[in-house]
């Protein structure tokens, strides 16, 4: 409860902030998109995500700050792109952020005040967002879909129905979880599976990302699978905006 109020308080006061983590082209090593990451500094103390989501979801303080992030990051992402530098922006969607009122209008405004193209907005889920309210959560990414959003599914192959899920709703990247990526060269199961993934993302024409890369190992397996993307701290770690600017002037 304490939390919670402390949570609207920050909204208001503007204590949140965004990092945004680079996705590279495999092929080429440029960064072809970054994924915005909410931070929040309570006062000295940095509060994880995995904190403050789960009551932010309870109390619905979630839509407003997931409003902010989308406006914040759009205006961010479209003024690097105004650069001449071709890059695409991933946001992580809540379930109840999906079923809100005006959620779908919300994310087409945010798109004309920012002028970022539909296409370059990929909105991520996970399967378990299918479980609750399924009909309306598919019908309202579908809508997006239509208006040319991308949509991804994150934490591929955790799931509890992953191959059901990529019928139920048209995407167009999976994003291979990093407990998959993590055994790449020391688990041959893992290592199977993996290339399995790309595989079966490939054959369905899809972007498959692989995350939590950290050993140049890892890397090189996915290089040689040929997956398409790759993000994690070896390639770089998540960082404030005027990071990301520096890295723009060795990508255009
Ligand atoms: O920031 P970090 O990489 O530690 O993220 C931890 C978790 O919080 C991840 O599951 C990530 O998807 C989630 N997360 C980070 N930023 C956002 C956000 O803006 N909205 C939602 N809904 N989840 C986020
Ligand atoms: O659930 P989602 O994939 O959105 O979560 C992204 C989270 O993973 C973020 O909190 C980000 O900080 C974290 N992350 C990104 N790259 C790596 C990595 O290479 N290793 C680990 N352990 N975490 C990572
Ligand atoms: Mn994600
Ligand atoms: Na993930």
């Amino acid at each position: 409860l304490e939390l919670a109020a402390d949570l609207h308080r920050a909204l208001v006061e503007e204590q949140f902030a965004i990092e945004y983590q680079p996705v590279v082209d495999l092929a080429t090593s440029r960064v072809t998109a970054v994924e915005a990451l909410v931070r929040w500094w309570r006062g000295s103390v940095f509060v994880p995500p995995e904190q403050f989501l789960g009551p932010a979801e309870d109390t619905g303080l979630i839509v407003p700050l997931s409003e902010w992030i989308l406006r914040e990051a759009c205006r961010e992402v479209a003024a690097w792109r105004a650069s001449s530098w071709d890059i695409g922006l991933s946001l992580n969607l809540s379930a109840r952020q999906i079923t809100a009122p005006r959620f779908v209008e919300t994310i087409s405004e945010a798109l004309q005040e920012s002028g970022l193209p539909a296409s370059a907005l990929t909105l991520e889920v996970i399967e378990e967002m299918l479980v609750e309210d399924a009909e309306e959560t598919i019908s309202r990414l579908s809508e997006l879909r239509a208006l040319g959003v991308r949509l991804a599914i994150d934490d591929f192959g955790t799931g509890y129905a992953s191959l059901a899920f990529l019928r139920q709703l048209p995407v167009d990247m999976i994003k291979i979880d990093p407990s998959f990526v993590s055994g790449l060269g020391r688990d041959e199961t893992l290592t199977l599976l993996t290339r399995t993934i790309v595989r079966l993302g490939h054959d369905l024409g899809l972007i498959v990302v692989a995350e939590g890369i950290e050993r140049p190992e890892q890397l090189e397996l996915l290089r040689e699978m040929g997956c398409t993307r790759g993000q994690g701290y070896l390639v770089a770690r998540p960082m404030a905006a005027r990071g990301v600017d520096s890295l723009m002037r060795t990508n255009l």
